[in-house]
């Protein structure tokens, strides 16, 4: 389908200059008299409590790490505690406004942003609300200790539920917001509109547009924020982020009734420091991280600077914003400035700046300046301030002595099996929601289903080869699989680069542009970063989401939203959040050292990743609809060498209805009694054209694909080994740290006493992947199998080598590292 935007020479020739609007810079300038219009007495005073409640609940922790006690009760609390003592002004404005279905996301530096949003939370929720999710929220597991304590009304004692979920999560208690699994850094509490914080440095800048893309597409109420230090401006995946929220199809092609731009704030908290580098002349041009806004949109994200040291202009900043973005004219920049008293960690010492830098904003304090300017304006007495303070703190104290009592609030015992418990949620869902999927036309008349109608489910037929155009392959089965899925859930989307009108990288999508609005199968920039964290984003919100990477190359691009995103949150969450994202990722061919190359390893290697690689037509549609069928994250592999095969291997041909193969579930591809040939990838059918040529020397081998590398089923693995007694590995991925490398050392441990002798894994050469002509210099060809059997395995009578597999030159390679 053509482009409806059409690229004129006449009018990107034309003269003309490019302007830019002015970006205001601390505007704010009303006076607390004249804020009483906005606020009541009791509202100023909800600020002040929260002001004072987080900069307790920070010196408490401060006191621990630093002295080992907290107004003389001792502990030592292992784990980090990065510490935002004088950003407190910063949190509590930017919370203040913002509803539960409004939701943060932040960095390692978010106690303040989390108990802030928690406290803003408490005050909208009704006391039947607040009950139902204390008691609710791990079957009651946080609020069970404090029923003893409880006194005084359910915002109360929701406060204290609160501040304990978030100390126990910190010193990774059982009664910790996410068990302990968590942690300082990460913690969260969704049913408060409280996202996950990461340690990864702008790793929210990449996720939380993905939480407002879920929003938008499943046109849900709230908007979200992306709390991001100002240092973290020079992360890739927060460019990325932003180019990906302000993408103009949004307003230009998406369906109006959406919304339009995605309702999202990259709330910079903007300290003037990352750890001892400063943004501010040192590591950054930008004078004001406002500035960034301007090269974005026309709009430039709206872009303002505001005094993040007093809570009002924040409070104000806000509202103002959350009208833009509820009005679909998103995203919006804030750069919030503030101030990290405290060190970045409590065994900084501040070495990179002056005492008299920290004294002057130590003087400026703004809970101090909050303080006098509400007893000034004769709102409240000083008395009343003094009051409220002393009540907060006395209620974090609590809790805080609570959260350490191991009686009251345990960890998990030595032996537990608690994080394998919540690594993968094994769990089947056929829809995340019950509205009627939205689709352009009727899937059934869709051209791409009408043409595989029309085609030969098998490779052969009547015992002639069916000619590729004519044969059901690798492809229709991806497309089949997730059409279907695309039918049954109305949450599921797509995308990618090149999705939509190209037709899907490969031609995998070929029909789906017909067939799907854009807001479920879109084109994202070029932008792995924001493809893979958008998809983490947006599954953490509770939506199935198909995101996909043209080459597995690229993958080195997402690097940290495939390992630490992807792979981390349903764990680090203790189950209490999903992660249902397909992940295709397609391994090339042909194309060179950086375009194709198999790094099944790298994912193998993560825990928390279930890990496919099918590569028949029948197996590629099977564990399509497994994968969109569960809640785990799946990296669905694909060989571009496969693409356009035909069934070889299910005489009865790839069924046309719906069916699912096991994930970690290998298949018999070749019955055999004398060697067992495990492969996984393309380099199935290297093994099968090897196990011809063995048959010739009267050697029977037997082929299995893993079509799974996490997780893995060894029972058939070691059923064929202990038959055949020998064992030989293959796969395209070059053989240093191959996934086989592992399955070898399992089956050796599991058949060790029916191996007539060591396995021998066979893997591309450790080199780069040379160009298409050379490439049977570089990847597994036959002969290597068969010479590997003779040389290594069995000598095979009669046959002569014609390659060199023997173990002098495996050691010899090894030694040079090639
Ligand atoms: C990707 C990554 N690089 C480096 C670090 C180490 N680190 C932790 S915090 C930090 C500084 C971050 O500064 P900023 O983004 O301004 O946030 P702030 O700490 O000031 O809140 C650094 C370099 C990290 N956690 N993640
Ligand atoms: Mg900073």
């Amino acid at each position: 389908m053509p482009k409806s935007i059409v690229i004129e020479p006449e009018r990107v020739f034309a003269r003309e200059t490019i302007r830019f609007a002015e970006i205001p810079v601390n505007a704010y300038n009303r006076t607390i008299e004249e804020e009483l219009a906005s606020y009541t007495p009791a509202g100023l005073l909800d600020i002040w409590r929260d002001l004072c409640a987080i900069r307790e609940f920070e010196t408490i922790l401060n006191e621990v790490k630093t002295k080992g006690a907290a107004k003389g009760v001792a502990y030592n609390h292992a784990g980090p505690a990065h510490l935002s003592i004088g950003q407190e002004a910063a949190a509590v404005g930017m919370a203040f406004s913002l509803g539960p279905e409004d939701h943060i996301f932040g960095s390692h530096r978010s106690h303040g942003e989390i108990l802030a949003k928690g406290f803003s939370a408490i005050r909208k929720l009704s006391d039947a609300e607040l009950l139902e999710i204390m008691e609710s929220y791990r079957d009651g597991a946080i609020l069970k200790p404090l029923e003893s304590s409880a006194v005084g009304s359910a915002q109360d004692l929701a406060l204290r539920f609160f501040v304990y979920g978030a100390y126990g999560e910190i010193f990774a208690r059982e009664t910790g917001f996410n068990r302990g699994l968590g942690g300082s850094m990460h913690a969260f509490f969704a049913p408060f509109g409280i996202y996950p914080n990461n340690a990864i440095v702008g790793g929210s800048g990449s996720i939380a547009p993905g939480a407002a893309l879920f929003k938008r597409v499943n046109r849900k109420p709230g908007i979200v924020v992306a709390n991001i230090g100002d240092a973290s401006f020079g992360c890739g995946p927060v460019w990325e982020g932003i180019t990906f929220s302000a993408m103009d199809q949004y307003r230009k092609l998406w369906d109006e009734s959406l919304g339009g731009g995605l309702p999202i704030i990259f709330n910079c908290m903007n300290n003037f420091y990352g750890m001892g580098g400063q943004p501010l002349g040192e590591t950054m041009g930008v004078e004001f991280i406002a500035r960034v806004g301007a090269g974005v949109n026309p709009e430039q994200m709206h872009a303002e600077r505001v005094n993040g040291y007093d809570p009002l202009p924040v409070i104000d900043a806000f509202r103002r914003k959350k009208q833009v973005l509820i009005e679909g004219r998103g995203p919006v920049l804030l750069d919030t400035v503030t101030y990290r008293i405290s060190g970045h960690s409590p065994s900084d010492a501040s070495s990179y700046r002056s005492k008299e830098e920290i004294e002057s904003w130590q003087k400026a304090d703004s809970i101090q300046a909050f303080r006098a300017k509400l007893v000034e304006s004769r709102i409240v007495t000083g008395s009343e301030l003094d009051a409220a303070r002393a009540a907060v703190e006395s209620a974090v104290f609590e809790m805080f002595r609570l959260s350490i009592d191991l009686e009251a609030s345990p960890r998990v015992g030595p032996g537990s099996e608690l994080v394998g418990s919540v690594m993968f949620s094994n769990r089947r869902v056929e829809k995340f929601d019950d509205r009627a999927p939205e689709f352009l036309q009727d899937p059934a008349a869709n051209a791409r289903v009408e043409q595989i109608r029309g085609k030969i489910r098998t490779q052969s037929h009547e015992g002639k080869p069916v000619p590729k155009m004519k044969a059901y392959n690798v492809r229709d089965g991806i497309f089949e699989a997730m059409l279907h899925r695309f039918s049954i859930d109305p949450t599921m989307i797509a995308f990618g680069e090149e999705n939509r009108d190209w037709g899907g990288a490969f031609a995998v999508y070929r029909g789906l542009t017909e067939a799907l609005p854009y807001h479920r199968l879109f084109n994202a920039p070029i932008s792995e970063a924001a493809i893979a964290g958008a998809a983490v984003g947006y599954a953490l919100e509770g939506g199935r989401v198909v995101a996909e990477l043209m080459y597995a190359d690229f993958m080195g691009r997402a690097g940290d939203e495939i390992f630490n995103q992807l792979a981390k949150w349903q764990a680090m969450s203790a189950g209490t959040l999903v992660m249902p994202v397909v992940l295709r990722i397609s391994i090339g061919a042909k194309y060179g050292a950086q375009h194709s190359q198999d790094w099944t390893a790298l994912v193998h290697h993560i825990p928390g990743l279930k890990v496919v690689y099918p590569v028949t037509p029948y197996d590629a549609k099977g564990l399509m609809n497994a994968a969109l069928a569960g809640a785990d994250p799946v990296i669905f592999l694909e060989s571009q060498k496969v693409y356009d095969f035909g069934e070889m291997f299910v005489e009865s041909g790839v069924p046309e209805g719906y069916y699912e193969i096991e994930i970690g579930e290998p298949s018999v591809k070749r019955k055999g009694e004398d060697l067992t040939i495990v492969t996984l990838g393309p380099a199935l059918y290297t093994a099968i054209a090897a196990a011809e040529e063995m048959a010739r020397y009267g050697l029977s081998a037997e082929v299995i694909d893993l079509r799974s590398a996490t997780p893995l089923n060894y029972a058939p693995l070691a059923e064929s080994v202990r038959k055949t007694g020998k064992v030989l590995l293959v796969s395209d991925a070059v053989e240093r740290g191959s996934v086989l490398h592992t399955v070898s050392t399992n089956l050796t441990g599991l058949c060790f006493d029916d191996l007539d002798g060591p396995p021998v894994v066979i893997g591309s050469r450790n080199w780069i992947t040379p160009a298409a002509e050379l490439e049977s210099l570089f990847f597994p060809q036959p002969a290597w199998l068969v010479d590997a059997v003779h040389e290594r395995i069995r000598p095979l009578a009669g046959y002569t080598p014609s390659t060199r597999q023997t173990l002098d030159e495996m050691e010899r390679r090894a030694r040079e590292g090639v």
